[in-house]
């Protein structure tokens, strides 16, 4: 290992935790950067006003499913703003709803890696920990992701994927999820960590958090899967959007997690079957 690429470990190492644990991005996104500072630069930077208008968006954000269905669901920051990090936590009832998997977006070209040299063909220099942390005892999924690629991080902008939890139902009833930050301070609960951090080095929290951003509901036998435009009915509205996302898998432009029926991550005859049982159908259950 060359010297210059250990020093740039232990630097992003250096950010990943000042960035999480002490907060204090503004001082640590200037340590990556060389000596010599440019402060127009930095003076245009540390104006740029916060949006304030990011939000977290789930997709979907409601669905039926029947026990023992899954459901896949994305967790986006909308209207996002070059964000070098993130951390959410979304609460589900445990009784309804169980995790059997959760994941952040850690696609190197515009996900939740650190890279110490800039470079994806260099793989033994990239971070991705924390590990998500699923608790379905209480019923919680915790994703904290920070981005930073060499010393040119762009950071996240507009519509931004950060992660996504795969439920499976496990009884009938209704479950909201709620998202809330990924993290407080543990001996002042009322503080939070800067979660969500420019790459100007401002806090940009979503604001819409805490807050119930999705429901799901369980129905034996007689959820309506297929309903994926939410209208209470399975007809050609809904057989149009999927018949659009069909066959995709995640990853390619036309995959819809909305119609991901089975939450495998793929559009195909799986899912086609389970819309086909329930098409068409003016009778769906509604979810309170
Ligand atoms: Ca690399
Ligand atoms: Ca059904
Ligand atoms: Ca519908
Ligand atoms: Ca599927």
């Amino acid at each position: 290992m060359s010297k210059s690429k250990f020093f740039l470990e232990k630097v992003l190492v250096g950010v990943f935790c000042a960035v999480f644990l002490m907060g204090s991005a503004i001082t640590v996104m200037g340590a990556p950067k060389k000596p010599k500072k440019d402060k127009t630069e930095i003076a245009a930077a540390s104006e740029e006003p916060a949006t304030g208008s990011m939000t977290i968006v789930l997709e979907p954000a409601n669905a039926q499913r029947e026990v023992g269905g899954k459901v896949r669901v994305h967790i986006y920051a909308d209207n996002a703003d070059t964000l070098i990090s993130m951390g959410v936590q979304v609460s589900f009832d445990p009784a309804i709803l169980q995790v059997v998997d959760a994941k952040k977006y850690e696609v190197f070209e515009d996900g939740w890696v650190m890279d110490a040299d800039g470079s994806d063909a260099t793989t033994d220099d990239q971070y991705t920990t924390p590990a998500v942390e699923i608790d379905n005892i209480n019923g919680t999924v915790t994703m904290i992701g920070g981005r930073l690629i060499g010393s040119s991080t762009e950071g996240l902008s507009g519509k931004v994927l950060l992660g996504l939890v795969v439920f499976e139902a496990i009884t009938n009833g209704t479950s909201n999820l709620n998202v809330d930050l990924g993290k407080y301070h543990p001996n002042d609960p009322a503080d939070t960590f800067n979660n969500f951090v420019t790459v100007g080095g401002t806090v940009d929290e979503p604001t819409n958090v805490p807050g119930d951003l999705g429901m799901i509901c369980v129905v034996s036998e007689l959820a309506c899967e297929g309903d994926v435009n939410g209208d209470g009915v399975v007809n050609p509205l809904d057989a149009f959007i999927f018949k659009n996302a069909f066959p995709s898998a995640f990853g390619e432009s036309n995959y819809n997690s909305i119609c991901d029926l089975n939450g495998d991550g793929a559009i195909n005859p799986l899912d086609a079957f389970i819309f086909k049982t329930d098409f068409p159908r003016s009778n769906c259950p509604s979810c309170q």
